[in-house]
């Protein structure tokens, strides 16, 4: 039996992602799936909240080229509620490479022809909390602790 369990994720569309103005598509899947899109709001993220949101990457080969891509351009962040909300945007998502990313996901549909930055960072189009800490942790970055 499935557990019911009500959850809150972040999501969100990342600079390539809000560039190529996909986020009218991946908040209408989002949606279709039965998922309410509580919070949406375009932010422009300081090297200081873009470290915060990768603290677990911190001494990773591709960390550096992470904060500068995710920093190079505006995002949309939303707050993604409704049954296991963390694993199913996860799923709608696919992938990390999206090479690797199934059809019908949003990184395997919308997998741009050059999908590295100039230092080799995976431009992937989105990103969603991994856990229920990772959840409450990256949602408190972008609008606080809420409920
Ligand atoms: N170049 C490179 N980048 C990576 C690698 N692993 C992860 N990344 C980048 O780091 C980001 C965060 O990695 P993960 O948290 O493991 O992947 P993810 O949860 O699918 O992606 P996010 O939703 O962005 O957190 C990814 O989206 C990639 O852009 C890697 O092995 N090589
Ligand atoms: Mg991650």
């Amino acid at each position: 039996m499935l557990l019911n369990v009500q959850e809150k994720t972040l999501l969100l569309i990342k600079p390539d992602g809000v560039a190529r103005g996909l986020d009218k598509e991946i908040v209408a899947r989002v949606k279709n799936v039965g998922l309410k899109v509580e919070r949406q709001e375009k932010f422009r993220l300081t090297e200081k909240s873009a470290a915060d949101l990768y603290s677990p990457h911190l001494g990773k080969k591709f960390y550096a080229g992470l904060l500068k891509f995710i920093t190079s351009g505006h995002l949309i962040a939303c707050v993604v509620a409704g049954e296991n909300a963390i694993a199913s945007v996860r799923e709608l998502m696919g992938a990390t490479d999206p090479r690797e990313a199934a059809a019908g996901t949003i990184r395997g549909d919308f997998k741009a022809e050059n999908m590295f930055t100039s230092d080799g960072t995976i431009k992937n189009i989105a990103h969603g909390s991994d856990s229920l800490e990772s959840a409450e942790r990256e949602i408190a970055i972008f609008f606080g602790r809420i409920k």
